[in-house]
């Protein structure tokens, strides 16, 4: 592919290319994942989150009920996480649960507000990065021409911004491969590039693909100094799982 590339450059205007899968499969079976074991709320013992979710540090105790089981009246904060039923503690047995709690990736609504995971996103460092001013800077290409990182898109409205600069001269050339790997199958990824043009940011393209690894790049148009500030922004079509990871690579060339 890459021999490819310079017959191209040399063509006018900035090529955009990838390989693009279409359907719009909406991911309707992670929702659904996510939500089976929901609806507990107060009452009996079991049934409690305590189960398999993993990925988190020791979960709450088993069962071992706290002291004093049958008093006539209902203790107001059985878990002792500082909720009570009445404060919107769905699940009084088990002090994880409570309207307080992060919810983090794992399957299950811990703070009680039917949603699940949403709070996921900040065990990611590359967070907060959903509007254009913090997007995560990685520098210069020209002093750092390939780069590789690991993200997230915690859900279908994530955002993933990365910011880059590229320098250039009229007889120069430049290309940027960019390769996302890791797409779950069941999933649309999708990367979109700008330019910066003063305040403004113009689009340069954007490709999608369900499952596998999406690979396009962005070249310069012959005879212009077009380098300057790009935005690249992954995100999902569709809904993704909370915890898979994509790989972001980026490599970029000069002749
Ligand atoms: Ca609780
Ligand atoms: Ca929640
Ligand atoms: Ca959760
Ligand atoms: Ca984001």
């Amino acid at each position: 592919m890459r021999l490819l590339i310079p017959l191209l450059a040399m063509t006018f205007g900035c090529d955009w290319s990838a390989a693009t899968k279409t359907l719009e499969d909406t991911g309707d079976g992670t929702e659904e994942r996510l939500l089976t074991d929901d609806d507990d709320t107060t009452g009996g013992d079991n049934g409690g989150p305590g189960g398999d979710s993993g990925g988190d540090n020791g979960g709450p105790g088993g069962d071992g009920g706290p002291g004093g089981d049958d008093t006539g009246t209902a203790p107001t904060d059985r878990d002792g996480d500082g909720y009570s039923v009445e404060d919107g503690d769905c699940d009084d047995d088990d002090e994880r649960v409570n309207p307080g709690a992060l919810d983090d990736c794992d399957g299950w609504d811990e703070d009680c507000d039917e949603e699940v995971d949403e709070d996921a996103w900040q065990a990611d460092v590359y967070e907060p990065n959903d509007d254009w001013d913090e997007a995560v800077q990685l520098g210069s290409l020209d002093e750092n021409p390939i780069q590789s990182l690991t993200g997230y898109l915690h859900n279908g409205a994530d955002l993933d911004r990365y910011e880059m600069t590229l320098d250039d001269e009229d007889w120069d050339f430049f290309v940027v491969y960019l390769t996302l790997s890791n797409i779950p199958d069941d999933a649309t990824y999708r990367m979109t590039v700008y330019k910066q043009n003063g305040s403004d940011w113009d689009e340069f393209g954007s490709v999608y693909q369900t499952g596998g690894t999406l690979e396009t790049y962005f070249n310069d148009q012959f005879l212009v100094d077009d380098g300057g500030t790009f935005q690249l922004v992954v995100s999902a079509d569709s809904e993704p799982p909370c915890d898979r990871t994509y790989q972001l690579d980026i490599v970029h060339d000069e002749y």
